[in-house]
């Protein structure tokens, strides 16, 4: 049983080509020990919502920086305001709903105004300018990052 259910888990990792993860099983003897060089190390940033026009549908903007050696992905964001909360792709005009949004490593998803975006329907209330709602992040590889996400007017742009 737990033979299999490790051989099947190290097939999944080498699918998406962890390496880190099967050394991380201690099964090869490997000298190094892992350490944090093939994992990602995620931060965020510069995250708001403009206050929303529409009483029943929201956007909202943040930056994921990877400060480590590995890749991840952003899979999904839990918020008190919103039973639903997806993550849109901008293509030119185009908008498409995504299963996931990759953190490259070493390097930074960034949602934008006018780019890849969240979107937060079936609110609980229209977000008010000064109010913080708390927003959960979910990552393929790295374990949740709780935030608290401010309500800038319409018109708010990062100075970034
Ligand atoms: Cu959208």
């Amino acid at each position: 049983m737990t033979a299999t259910r490790h051989r099947a888990a190290a097939a999944a990792a080498l699918a998406l080509g962890l390496t880190g993860a099967l050394t991380a099983c201690g099964d090869n003897g490997g000298g190094d020990g892992g350490g944090s060089g093939d994992r990602p190390e995620l931060s965020v940033s510069g995250a708001y919502i403009p206050r929303p026009a529409m009483a029943d549908m929201a956007a909202g903007f943040l930056t994921v920086t990877n400060k480590g050696g590995g890749a991840d992905r952003l899979t999904s964001i839990t918020t008190p305001i919103a039973r639903d909360v997806t993550l849109h792709t901008t293509k030119g005009t185009r908008m498409k709903q995504v299963s996931s949004l990759d953190v490259p490593a070493g390097g930074r998803l960034r949602l934008s105004s006018g780019g890849d975006h969240l979107m937060l329907t079936k609110l609980a209330h229209k977000p008010k300018v000064g109010e913080k709602v708390e927003f959960t992040l979910h990552f393929a590889m790295s374990d949740p990052i709780t935030i608290k996400v401010p309500v800038e007017p319409m018109t708010y742009r990062p100075k970034d």
